[in-house]
């Protein structure tokens, strides 16, 4: 997990620390640094920033001990990843859904975007798990109608999590089975509404304009763009997109368990601003973890100042 990223900023830190700095020395250095970082799917602009906070670090800080450069450039490291990923609170998202169940009875719909094989199945049973152990009642809703099998495998999973799942058949109106699914969910006193849709990509304008029917009709208060972090930096434009199309209000970044360059968080906050809920870090129904600024740069530049 983000090893390339690791590496990246490793080396950054241990060239610093141990050669001797002339303009053109450091010059180099940063843009060995710059490059690394966008082949680890940092963005042009995110790496640009990060490289920035480095030289106005060591500004007028050359001449200063190498053990003093060191921690200079992790610091300055450390502070430019604070600022720049942002963490969703999924704590804050149960207290929110209980508030709002218990201030109007309704249940608290939530619609689940993204492309295809992003893992928006897979991440809407994950999320009810986690919910139900928060103490919520969630319902889902199988609002992939398009895809083969998708009906099954949302079906299978949730029964595996013991939570309730509102189908219809292939070919039907998505819209409708979220609106069936709500109103199913307000019938049994349900907290929440988990919508699973069909994956699309900016290709496919019918699948896009249904997603805002979905929207339009099953009033969602929260949007989740489920992404795969091996996407990379391409990742910003999909979000971008679905954005435009529907507003996203969390991200949550599968895939974590077999990303070895790491950039794609770096690279969505960068861009978007969206905070990122949960990561995926693996295919069980428990490898759902909260997304963890500290936990992200203890991986990247842990042990290093
Ligand atoms: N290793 C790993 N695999 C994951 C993770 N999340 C999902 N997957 C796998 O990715 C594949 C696709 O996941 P789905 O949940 O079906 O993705 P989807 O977005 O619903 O796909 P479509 O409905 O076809 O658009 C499955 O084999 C999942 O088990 C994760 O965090 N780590
Ligand atoms: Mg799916």
């Amino acid at each position: 997990m983000l090893e390339g990223l690791r590496r990246a900023f490793r080396g950054l830190v241990e060239s610093v620390a141990t050669e001797e700095l002339t303009d053109q020395k450091l010059g180099e250095l940063l843009e060995e640094f710059r490059i690394a970082l966008i082949a680890n799917e940092v963005s042009v602009e995110a790496s640009e920033f990060l490289t920035e906070k480095v030289i106005e670090a060591l500004r007028g800080k050359r001449v200063a001990r190498f053990s003093d450069r060191r921690s200079v450039v992790v610091d300055a490291l450390r502070k430019a990843l604070e600022e720049t990923l942002i963490e969703g609170d999924p704590k804050a998202l149960v207290r929110e859904i209980e508030a709002y169940h218990s201030s109007t009875g309704e249940p608290y719909p939530v619609l689940f975007v993204g492309p295809n094989g992003g893992g928006k199945t897979t991440t809407v049973a994950k999320l009810a798990l986690f919910l139900k152990e928060s103490g919520l009642t969630p319902v889902i809703a199988c609002s992939d109608t398009f895809r083969a099998a998708a009906i099954e495998q949302m079906r299978t999973l949730a029964e595996r999590v013991g939570v309730r799942c509102v189908s219809q058949r292939y070919g039907a109106d998505p819209a409708a089975v979220a609106v069936d699914a709500i109103a199913s969910a307000r019938s049994s006193r349900a907290h929440v509404v988990l919508i699973d849709t069909a994956g699309r990509s900016e290709l496919n304008r019918n699948l896009l304009e249904e997603m805002r029917k979905i929207k339009r009709v099953a009033m969602p208060k929260r949007v989740i763009y489920v992404g795969d972090a091996l996407t990379g930096n391409a990742a910003v434009e999909q979000v971008r997109q679905f954005d435009a199309y529907v507003g996203v209000d969390y991200v949550v970044l599968t895939k974590l368990d077999s990303d070895v360059k790491g950039g794609t968080a770096i690279s969505l906050c960068y861009a978007t601003r969206k905070p990122i809920l949960f990561v995926g870090t693996g295919q069980d129904l428990r490898d759902l973890a909260p997304f963890s600024k500290a936990e992200v740069i203890e991986r990247v530049l842990g042990g290093l100042g």
